[in-house]
């Protein structure tokens, strides 16, 4: 009996441990966007099949959820979110976000402005090029990546 208890406690152990692990790895964007946004949608997926952890937040301004947050609006997409300290706006790709979390720059975040066809959540059969934008504490932006 005792055997038993102490090799069910040591799974217990090794299945919290195993998820503190998980949790860590794991960095959460937390998205602010519309109730009916279906390509919102599809980027949370692209974002959930690449690593990261979403919480998604339906709001029925996302104007004012970007400018709670203080992404400037002319950069605005249909969604808004935060991951670590920083913002993401719009289709972003995750690979984007992961270079953002590994540098590290001095910036308020970064953005893919509009909603270009081609981007994460945009597939399309006539995709454009854009580029990822990081946007400076002082709103200016200069190019993060080309896609
Ligand atoms: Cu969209």
């Amino acid at each position: 009996m005792n055997k038993i208890l102490t090799t069910a406690t040591a799974l217990l152990f090794a299945q919290v441990s195993f998820n503190a692990t998980a949790s860590e790895t794991k960095p959460v964007v937390e998205v602010y966007k519309s109730a009916s946004c279906g390509c919102c949608k599809q980027w949370i997926q692209h974002l959930e099949t690449n690593g990261f952890e979403v919480e998604a937040h339906n709001v029925s301004d996302v104007s004012a959820a970007r400018q709670a947050l203080g992404m400037p609006q002319q950069l605005g997409a249909c969604h808004t979110a935060k991951v670590e300290n920083y913002l993401v706006e719009g289709h972003v790709p995750a690979a984007d976000i992961r270079k953002l979390l590994k540098q590290k720059p001095d910036a308020l975040g970064i953005a893919v402005p509009g909603m270009p066809p081609g981007s994460p959540g945009m597939e399309s059969p006539n995709p454009v090029h854009y580029d990822t934008l990081l946007v400076g504490k002082d709103g200016k932006v200069k190019v993060f990546s080309h896609h």
